[in-house]
């Protein structure tokens, strides 16, 4: 038996990289599929070897981490990437993939790209909402270089995951930080503002700085994780200054009177895009509660 980590999934196969850093082409044994047990790039697996280049899937070793989008295991760094512009940031969506993270025990990153289609004033109010809150930001321009070297200081000796919407610039980041690596990048389409999904596949790539890192497809949309309707404030750590001062034990700051983190909201305190994007997602895991637990 060998043991490695799976750094792709493709038609079928599992490329897994031993640690004498050869790629094994391999093929799940046949009972993961039975009991449908998934295997995710980034998982450490155990092979048994049939020729000098294929092998099997025998074993996947216990996860430390699993995000389910982008489905990686083992990560403990996740850069959300979005562009300041082309496309334009959805910060609803950010706020998405910020609690994904989160939900999945990996540290988030908020890389803001392509800073040099933006003037400075432009820049600062959007960097301002997360730098506040006290979430880590780094804003880069792959054309201009700012902000790759304090990337390539986040990435080095972590495993990282690069994830966010299609045509922000993960793929060209990545070249840039490690030239070389080579990924394909797609242009913006002019009409529709948006990328065409030119990473097609989830790919764990060697740095030389000894770090990891996966590049992901984009995607435009994302589910919650699962949890309670009560746990929701807790991925929002810019309202536990104030939870305790609502007037009812579970607040959920939605409709209850003397809510101390809605009081916060009208001070300015709290912003109040992050709290419109809280009662949103509060609404779907409600509305998610009511189908499933009737
Ligand atoms: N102006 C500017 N353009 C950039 C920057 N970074 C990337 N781009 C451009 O943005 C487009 C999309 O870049 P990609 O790297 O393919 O984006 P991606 O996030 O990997 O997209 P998917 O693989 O589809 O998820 C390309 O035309 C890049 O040249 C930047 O910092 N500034
Ligand atoms: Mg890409
Ligand atoms: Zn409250």
């Amino acid at each position: 038996m060998i043991e490695g980590t799976v750094i792709k999934g493709y038609g079928g196969f599992y490329y897994v990289k031993d640690d004498q850093k050869y790629v094994w082409e391999c093929k799940p044994r046949g009972r993961f599929k039975i009991e449908k047990q998934l295997i995710l790039v980034g998982d450490r697996v155990q092979i048994k070897t049939i020729n000098k280049k294929n092998g099997v899937v025998e074993k996947v070793l216990p996860r430390i981490t699993e995000l389910v989008r982008p489905p990686v295991a083992n990560i403990d760094c996740a850069i959300v990437v979005f562009a300041l512009k082309s496309p334009e940031p959805n910060l609803n969506l950010l706020d998405r993939f910020i609690l994904l993270a989160e939900a999945g025990k990996t540290e988030p990153v908020i890389c803001f790209n392509k800073v040099d289609l933006l003037s400075n004033e432009e820049v600062t109010p959007v960097l301002d909402i997360y730098d506040k809150i006290g979430y880590r930001t780094i804003v880069t321009s792959v054309k201009t270089g700012a902000g790759l070297e304090e990337l390539r200081a986040v990435l080095k000796d972590h495993i990282s995951v690069f994830a966010g919407p299609s045509g922000v610039g993960k793929s060209s980041l990545l070249n840039a930080v490690q030239p070389g690596l080579q990924l394909k990048t797609g242009e913006i389409s002019e009409k529709l503002q948006r990328g065409r999904h030119t990473t097609r596949h989830v790919e764990l790539l060697e740095l030389d700085n000894g770090g990891y890192v996966v590049d992901t497809p984009g995607f435009s949309s994302l589910y919650l994780p699962q949890m309670l309707k009560e746990e929701l404030a807790g991925f929002f750590p810019e309202m536990n200054n104030f939870w305790q001062n609502c007037r009812f034990n579970g607040c959920l700051h939605n409709q209850e009177p003397d809510c101390a983190v809605k009081s916060a909201v009208e001070s300015g305190e709290i912003n109040k895009e992050r709290y419109a994007h809280y009662i949103m997602f509060l609404e779907e895991i409600v509305f998610h509660e009511r189908r499933f637990y009737k």
